[in-house]
C-alpha cells in the first residue's frame, strides 16, 4: 500500500456519508418527452399491417441494451381485441443520402395494454443485450400484423426527433427525417473501457472517486472491485490500486 492510498481514506469516509442519499439511477441511452400535456390531446402513429414506425437514436457512449419503452394507446376502444406489437432494435441503413432502419438486431414483443386513447408506457426487456456503440445510429422499430383495432405509438409533446415510417406495407421504409417523434425511452448499461474511469470521462480525477463511492453505497455490482460478492474495505483498496495504475 502506498502512502497516497492512506491519505485518501479519510476522503472516502467523508464522501461516503455525503453520498448516502443518492440512489442508483437507471442509465438512459435515449429519451423523448412524454405524451402528456398537449393542447390537442393525444396524437400518434398507427402501427399496423400497413405501417411500421421507427425512431432513430444515437448513444453518446457505449452501452449494452437493457430495455425499450414506448408510449402506446389503442384504436381498440372495447379492449376485447388487443394488438400484438413487435418492438425491435435495428441498425441504420444510411446510403449517404437517406437514413432508414436497416438490419434487425433483436426483437421483443408486447400486447397493447391501453384501451382507447389513454396512453400506457409499454416496456420490453432485452434478452440479447446488444452492444450499442457510441456515435452510431440505431432505430427502435414498431411493427404489427393487425389490420384494425391497432396500437398507436403516441407522439411526445413539445419534442422532435428523427423518424421514419413505411406506407402501405411493413418493411419498405420512407426516407427518415426530423419532426414529431413517437415517445420513446431506451435504457442500457454503460460499457466500461477502463474500470477506474467511473464516469467514463476519459480522465481520472476526483469525480471518479465520487462515482465509485456512490456505486459502493448503492451496493452496485460495479463497485465490488475484487468480485467477492461483498462490499468491504478491500473494494476501496482495489479501486485505489486501479486508479493509481491509470488507464
Ligand atoms: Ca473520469
Ligand atoms: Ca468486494
Amino acid at each position: 500500500m502506498t502512502s497516497r492510498t492512506f491519505r485518501q481514506f479519510p476522503l472516502f469516509a467523508a464522501l461516503g456519508l455525503a453520498a448516502l442519499a443518492s440512489p442508483a439511477q437507471a442509465d438512459i441511452v435515449y429519451e423523448t418527452k412524454g405524451p402528456f400535456g398537449g393542447f390537442f390531446g393525444f396524437v400518434g402513429f398507427d402501427v399496423f399491417a400497413f405501417q411500421s414506425v421507427g425512431v432513430r437514436f444515437t448513444p453518446a457512449q457505449d452501452y449494452t441494451l437493457d430495455r425499450l419503452s414506448v408510449w402506446f394507446m389503442s384504436n381498440d376502444f372495447e379492449g376485447d381485441n388487443p394488438a400484438t406489437v413487435r418492438l425491435s432494435l435495428y441498425t441504420d441503413n444510411n446510403d449517404g443520402q437517406i437514413s432508414i432502419p436497416g438490419k434487425e438486431l433483436e426483437t421483443m414483443e408486447f400486447i397493447v395494454s391501453a384501451i382507447g386513447w389513454e396512453p400506457v408506457l409499454e416496456t420490453v426487456e432485452s434478452q440479447a443485450h446488444t452492444l450499442l456503440e457510441a456515435g452510431v445510429n440505431y432505430w427502435v422499430v414498431a411493427m404489427s400484423d393487425v389490420e384494425s383495432d391497432n396500437g398507436v405509438w403516441v407522439w411526445a409533446v413539445d419534442d422532435t426527433g428523427f423518424t421514419s415510417n413505411t406506407s402501405g406495407n411493413q418493411d419498405i421504409w420512407q426516407p427518415g427525417g426530423e419532426g414529431a417523434v413517437a415517445a420513446t425511452i431506451v435504457e442500457g448499461t454503460p460499457v466500461r473501457g477502463c474500470y477506474a474511469d467511473m464516469d467514463q470521462s476519459g480522465t481520472l480525477d476526483l469525480f471518479d472517486f465520487l462515482g465509485f463511492v456512490n456505486l459502493f453505497n448503492a451496493a452496485d455490482p460495479v463497485a465490488d472491485c475484487d468480485a467477492d460478492g461483498a462490499f468491504t474495505l478491500f473494494d476501496f483498496l482495489c479501486f485505489t490500486n486501479a486508479f493509481n495504475a491509470g488507464c
